[in-house]
């Protein structure tokens, strides 16, 4: 019999990387992630267990691994067999659910067997939170792979207060409607008592679409269900560590790096970065297509100005990551072949992963981030590139369509759709005058250091209601 936890997190991922000693045995270090920074604190002071994959496949019928402990929370392994990754998370999860919900800027793909296998793992995570939450518990779900746990879970424990937050935007009525289980999808949802979004938007479609997909009263921000029950939908933009940002950027190695980086670039007037997951949806080809008209316009060029894009890897196990890596790789070789000189690319791609310093020395080094999504729920690397500026310097470029945009107010906006806008406002952003940049950078500091992502849980878990707030608060002050 396992102890029983007063909070419960349930992720698709368990936030651990593998280790392999150089004998071969395996160990699990935590990975870097905004949630699990945020959830640590609390997750400590309740004895907390967070239930996920972790991330690769077992044989059908085998085992789940062994719960284990991690610091001071427990991590509670939910097994996936490789039929079930294909089906569940790159299926349905990735290109049914994530293409519709981001505004189908990729068609969605609907197979029936992928969603007998989202039912299947939802129902699977549903029991183990059902099996480790103590008597009254709170248990908090995370995003879209999960979306049927909070229903299958109150038919389990009644007693739970249950929460779910949707890390990607919630799209319209004309959207969501397409989805063939979109009244399933609902009623998951449903089971929580509370239901948070990025944005005020996601709240407003979620509100609508339980009214017109299952025909239930509600009141501003409330649904009322057939039993009596209410369910609460509110925004809740989430955040970033701020403070461990701070403290890289004043590192004397973080400034030393950024320097170096500088240099190695042949200490360009401007340097333009962009960072993402290799995604579709962050309007990578957007961008490089703005800059290169640009160098052919002669409105910018090289060696004076230079790119820098890190792209992570991701799921290119999925087709549409396939070709988009192609594309990527197509255009860059493109840009390079017309505008690059002998030792100065005008664009360095970089298809790799970097640790945290690394990441914030780019950050500190650059003149100008452009972050171009065509939808983003809210996109994390703005809110990283202005607390890595403690300088107050550098300038944003910032799609309307990002999350983000509703808090950095001082960024230079964009609409990625318009490349004739995209160029003008890229153009303002490389040649802002250092007073404007320094006024911009400032207040958008301020308005992070105020909402970082402790401060983000801390508010879910108070209007989610419980004791958690109390034991958070303690636990921090
Ligand atoms: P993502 O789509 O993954 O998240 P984002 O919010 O931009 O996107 O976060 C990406 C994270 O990965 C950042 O913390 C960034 O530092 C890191 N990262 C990017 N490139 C990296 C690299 N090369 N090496 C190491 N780390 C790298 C989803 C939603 C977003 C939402 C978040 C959080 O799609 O809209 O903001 O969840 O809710």
């Amino acid at each position: 019999m396992s102890a029983k936890s007063s909070l419960v997190v349930v992720a698709n991922r368990l936030p651990v990387d593998r280790v392999t000693g150089p004998d071969g045995s395996v160990t699990w270090r935590r990975s870097p992630g905004g949630l699990v920074t945020a959830m640590q604190p609390v997750l400590s002071t309740q004895r907390g267990t967070w239930i996920g994959w972790l991330g690769d496949t077992s044989p059908h019928g085998a085992p789940a691994p062994e719960p284990f402990q991690l610091e001071d929370f427990r991590l509670r392994p939910v097994p996936l067999t490789s039929e079930e990754v294909t089906r569940y998370y790159e299926g349905f999860s990735n290109s049914s659910l994530w293409p519709l919900y981001h505004d189908a800027v990729e068609p969605a793909l609907f197979k029936r067997r992928w969603w007998d296998a989202y039912q299947r793992v939802n129902q699977r995570f549903a029991e183990a939170a059902a099996e480790e939450a103590a008597d009254g518990a709170t248990v908090w779900v995370q995003d879209y792979q999960l979306q049927l746990v909070p229903d299958l879970l109150r038919q389990m424990r009644p007693d739970l207060r249950i929460g779910f937050f949707l890390h990607i935007p919630f799209p319209p009525f004309e959207l969501f409607m397409q989805l063939p289980r979109r009244a399933e999808v609902m009623r998951g949802l449903l089971g929580a008592d509370l239901v948070g979004f990025q944005r005020p938007l996601g709240t407003r479609n979620f509100v609508n679409l339980a009214r017109h997909v299952l025909d239930l009263k509600t009141h501003g921000n409330t649904v009322l269900l057939e039993d009596g029950r209410k369910v609460v939908a509110d925004a809740f933009p989430i955040s970033i560590d701020v403070a461990e940002i701070e403290r890289l950027a004043q590192s004397a190695e973080v400034q030393a790096r950024a320097k170096q980086i500088r240099t190695d670039l042949g200490d360009p007037k401007t340097l333009i970065l962009g960072v993402d997951r290799l995604d579709y949806t962050k309007g990578i080809e957007r961008r490089f297509k703005a800059f290169r008209e640009l160098l052919s316009e002669g409105r910018l060029s090289v060696p004076d100005t230079v790119m820098v894009q890190v792209a992570t890897p991701s799921r290119e196990r999925v087709e549409h990551y396939q070709s988009l890596r192609n594309k990527v790789e197509r255009e860059v070789g493109r840009i390079n072949g017309e505008y690059g000189q002998v030792g100065v690319p005008a664009v360095h791609y970089l298809h790799q992963s970097y640790n945290r310093a690394e990441l914030t020395a780019l950050y500190c080094a650059a003149d100008v981030m452009v972050v171009t999504p065509l939808r983003d729920g809210m996109n994390l690397v703005a809110k990283e590139y202005v607390a890595a500026r403690i300088d107050d310097r550098g300038t944003l470029v910032l799609s309307e369509f990002a999350g983000a945009i509703d808090e950095l107010r001082q960024a230079f906006a964009c609409n990625p759709h318009d490349l004739d806008g995209l160029k003008q406002t890229l153009l303002r952003a490389v040649r802002a005058p250092e007073a404007e940049v320094r006024r911009r950078m400032r207040m958008m500091r301020r308005h992070l250091r105020a909402h970082d992502v402790e401060r983000w849980a801390a508010s879910f878990l108070t209007a989610l209601g419980g004791d958690n707030h109390t034991q958070l608060q303690n636990s921090r002050f």
